[in-house]
Formats: structure tokens, sequence, C-alpha cells
């Protein structure tokens, strides 16, 4: 039976809100049926939060449906035969008006909501399986809200479990593999002892979150919101609370947090910023930010920044809120949105030094390079339009567009195979994988998983052996294909799998994967 909450029983027992004749009232239906899973103020609770930009991923008639019908495996049931039609669509037209304060999530919410499983807190440094710890990989899974923990070398399941809700972006690690940490879209953090298969800490860091990074010091884990307009720093020992930075540029705007990144030859996180034209670099080995300069730290009369984890800003021309790196973490490689070029940024000089033929909408964040004819070269899918595009990372120019059987989400590779992975993600032909040969740039193979249904995201073992597909259904799977011949070897069943995290391949910065 699906479960409902006390207060809708009431409502229920009350007699049915389809007698009401005057206009529904979508706050006091909230607060009847909806407050005990999804929140007082829809800031989330059992359910996820309810406020616009959370909802960005729904569309407004889903949102009906949702509301009428419930969603199959998760906790929300259907309300059509507790409210009229009427009532339905106020509700679902109500959760995406902006409330009248806006919603706040400062320091004190932040610890208030900190839960340490004290019994995790000091197991042994030891695996509790046989399996290579650097070689396991974290499958997510969407349908069920699960992570699958896998053997990278016998490609079996060694545990899963339940996580909260919308887990989404990459889990980080430790380098030792040992602690794993992620966050949920509704901001929850949580931090998982890999080695025990215990979670350690969890806390909420924001109320709507796009990402987290782990220094590689492994002291802090840096949180990225989009709401409120906050970068959060927490202790990797127990989640505690280090800092809220807010989010404030030179020209006096808050901005949303796209992403943050670990840059860890630079010592620093890099936050991409999505409403001001600046990128910020945050160092964490306890080295000072100037104010105002660009090579702050020569300047002994300038005014240090508070630390730890100073900020600093440096302004562009343009925005850039999607972007990877190059292998040494010297350059930015990001999209730009003024124009339809994309944009080099040179870290240290703090300016664009170059700019990117990127027509369409590239998704930077799922680049990846590698050595193609003695050169450097990076290339990225593109979510608008069927094609690839490889760039020459010494002059900048366009090797070659490979023209893909549809739009992309994810292309992934790893250095002991001569091939590279792209999905079709959102087009016509989204059940197809293009296999690229990175000697050649030519699309020397296309798979088909399974006809009719979405194959997404490639990982690799830790020695490129093994390509694993996601088949994106809520009865999908995973497919374990032989990474050099192309051929499937076995099919793990799982409900909605999407993205998969080899401990070795993120620890090690493999240039086939993001990091
Ligand atoms: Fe993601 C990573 C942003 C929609 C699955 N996604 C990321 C990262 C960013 C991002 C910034 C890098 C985080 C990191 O490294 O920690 N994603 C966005 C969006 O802006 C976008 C387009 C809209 C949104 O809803 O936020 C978006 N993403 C999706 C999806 O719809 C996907 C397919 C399913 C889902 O989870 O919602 C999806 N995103 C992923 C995955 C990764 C990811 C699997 C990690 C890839 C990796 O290999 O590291």
């Amino acid at each position: 039976m699906k479960p409902i909450t006390l207060l809708a029983l009431l409502g229920i027992l009350a007699g049915s809100s389809h007698s009401a004749l005057a206009a529904p009232n979508p706050e006091k239906l909230y607060e009847t049926w909806c407050q005990g899973c999804h929140g007082a103020g829809r800031l989330g609770g059992t359910g996820p939060v309810l406020l616009p930009e959370s909802l960005s991923r729904l569309k407004r008639a889903d949102a009906f449906k949702v509301i009428a019908d419930g969603l199959p495996a998760t906790q929300m049931p259907g309300f059509k035969s507790a409210l009229s039609e009427g009532e339905i669509q106020a509700l679902a037209d109500w959760i995406y008006t902006e409330p009248a304060v806006k919603p706040k999530w400062e320091a004190a919410d932040i610890e208030a909501s900190r839960i340490v499983h004290k019994e995790a807190l000091d197991l042994p440094a030891k695996p509790v399986f046989q399996a290579d710890p650097m070689n396991i990989t974290l499958v997510v899974e969407h349908g069920d809200n699960s992570i699958t923990v896998l053997d990278g070398d016998k490609m079996e399941p060694i545990t899963r479990f339940a996580t909260r809700y919308a887990l989404h972006g990459g889990p980080k690690f430790t380098q030792d593999g040992r602690f794993v940490f992620w966050s949920t879209r509704d901001g929850w953090v949580t931090k998982f002892d890999l080695w025990n298969l215990k979670v350690v800490a969890e806390v909420r860091a924001g109320i709507n979150t796009r990402n987290v990074a782990v220094s590689s010091d492994a002291r802090y884990v840096m949180v990225a919101n989009y709401l409120p307009h906050t970068l959060v720093a927490l202790d990797t020992r127990d989640l505690s609370l280090v800092k809220v930075i807010p989010v404030v540029g030179k020209n006096g705007k808050t901005s949303r947090v796209s992403a943050v990144y670990d840059a860890r030859p630079r010592a620093s996180f890099i936050a991409a910023l999505r409403d001001i034209p600046e990128v910020w670099e945050i160092p964490y080995d306890g080295r000072p930010v100037y104010k105002g300069m660009v090579h702050d730290y020569k300047l002994k009369e300038a005014i240090a920044e508070p630390g730890p984890l100073p900020v600093r800003q440096i302004e562009l021309t343009d925005y850039l809120d999607d972007f990877y790196f190059d292998q040494d973490y010297k350059l930015i490689l990001g999209a730009s949105r003024s124009s339809p070029k994309g944009q080099v940024v040179h870290l240290d000089a703090g300016r664009k030094i170059a700019d990117l033929d990127l027509p369409g909408m590239p998704h930077l964040g799922s680049g990846i390079t590698w050595q193609y004819q003695g050169r450097p070269v990076m290339a990225s899918p593109n979510l608008k339009e069927g094609l690839i595009s490889v760039i020459d990372m010494k002059t900048w120019q366009t090797v070659k567009q490979i023209k893909t059987e549809g739009p992309g989400f994810f292309l992934r590779s790893h250095e002991n195979t001569p091939y590279a992975w792209a999905d079709v993600f959102s087009g016509p032909n989204k059940d197809v994988m293009q296999v690229i040969d990175k000697r050649t740039l030519e699309i020397v193979a296309t798979l088909k998983p399974e006809p009719g249904k979405t194959s997404t995201h490639v990982e690799f073992d830790r020695y490129g052996k093994y390509a694993l597909v996601s088949l994106w259904e809520q009865d999908g799977a995973l497919i374990v294909y032989d990474a050099a011949t192309l051929k499937e070897i076995k099919r793990l069943p799982m409900k909605r799998p999407v993205g998969k995290y080899n401990v070795w391949n993120k620890t090690r910065l493999s240039e086939g994967t993001s990091h």
C-alpha cells in the first residue's frame, strides 16, 4: 500500500474537498495534503523540494499527472480520488510560483540538519570485501534512488543500498579511495565509507544544490548551490560546517553556482557561476588571496581575503558556467553565452586567451582530452546538434567535427583504449552508442544495446578493459562490453541506471572522464 500522511488522512476523513464550491486555495491544500512529506515552505522533507528552481526539469502537465496518479517506485501516492481536477490543477500551478519570502538556508539550518552515525566514525581502515578497492565502480540508479557497488574485475555487485532522493553529479572520492561524498538536488550531502560500506554522516547544505568537490588533501567538501546563492565548505571528517561563502560578484549581484571542481595541481576549488561573469578560485592550502589584483599574492601591502578558503574572483568578459579543464588545470575550456564560440581562460593570467569554434550547445562539462597525432586535442558532445567537435589544444583550431546520429550528453574514454564512446541521448536515435576511433577521428561502430531504449553514459574499469553502458529505463540494465572487441559480455538488471564512477579513473584523473 502506498503511504499517506496523517494530515492527508484527516483531510479524507473530514470529507472530500470535492464539495467545496469556492475557488481552490492551493496554500491550504498544500498544508493538508502535501506538507507532511514535502515540508513547510515547500523546502522538502521525505519528499523533494517543490519550488520553481527545483522543478525546472518537470513540465507543468506532468506535475498535474504526478499529483493525480502518483509516481511509481517512490513514496508519492496519487490524489485523484481525494482531490478534484480543479484542486489538483491549482496545486500544480501553485508549486511553480515563487514563495512570498525568498527561502533561507543559513549556517544554523545546515548545522541543525547534520546527522552523524557515531558507530561509523572510527571503523577499521580495511575493506570488508575481497575485491580490489581501487577498481570499485559505483552505479547510481535513479529508478529507485539507490547505488550499486560493483566489483570492477568480476563485474558483479558487492552490495546495493538506498540513497536520498535525486542524487545528481559525480560522487567524489578521497585519493585513497576509502571515502566518497555525493549530493542530491535537494541539498543533502552524504559521506560514505566505501571500505566498510556504511554511511558516516549527512548534512543538508542547501535547498537546491548542483554538486560537490573534495579537496585533494581530503580536508574539505565544497558544495555548489543554486539556492541560496552560496558555496558551503564542510569538514570531511564529520561534515560539520567550516564556512558559508555568499556568492556576490564584483558588480554587487548575487549568483547561482553552476558547479564546483577540485583543481588538484593548484590545490584549489574552481567554481563556475551562472549569473555573473566571473570564475572563482578558492585555494585550500592556506596561501593567501589579496583583494582586487590579478597576480594577487605578490602585493604584500594589499588586503588579504579572510580565510580559511579565501576567494579569488576572476572577472571575465563573458559568462562561464559550463566548462572543463586541461590535464594541468591551467586552462578552463568553456562555453560562451554571448557568441557561438567557446572560450579558453588562463587561470593564472585570469583572462581569456583564445576563442573556440563550438557551434550548437556544446556540453563541455562532459568533454574529454587525448593525444592525436602527437598533440593534445579536446572533444565535446553537443546538446543541440549531432556533432562532436575535436579541437587542437595548441592552436585552438577545429581539427574535425564528427557527425553523429543526434545530439549527445556524454563522451567518455580511457587511456588504454583507442576508442571514445558517445551517446545520442536526446535525439530520435537515443538507443545507439557511437564509437569513435581516437586515432582516425572516424566513427567505427554504432551499437544498439536495446532497440527503442535509451542508452547513455560510459565508464570503464581501471584498466580500460570493459566499457559499461547504462540502459536508462525503469527496468534497465548495466551493459558490460569488451572495450577492445566491442562485444557485449553481460548485462546486470538495474533501475534506471545513469552515472557510473570508477574509483581509479576518478582519483587518478583519467583523461577519458570527468573529475
Ligand atoms: Fe547532469 C554531472 C549539470 C541534467 C546526469 N551535470 C553534471 C555536472 C553538472 C551537471 C554541472 C558535473 C558535476 C560533477 O562533476 O560533480 N546536468 C547538469 C545540467 O545543468 C543539466 C543539463 C540540467 C539539470 O537538470 O540540472 C543536467 N544530468 C542531467 C540529466 O538529466 C541527467 C542525464 C540525469 C540526472 O541525473 O538528472 C544528468 N550529470 C549527470 C551525470 C553526471 C552529471 C550522470 C556525472 C557524469 C560523470 O561521469 O562524472
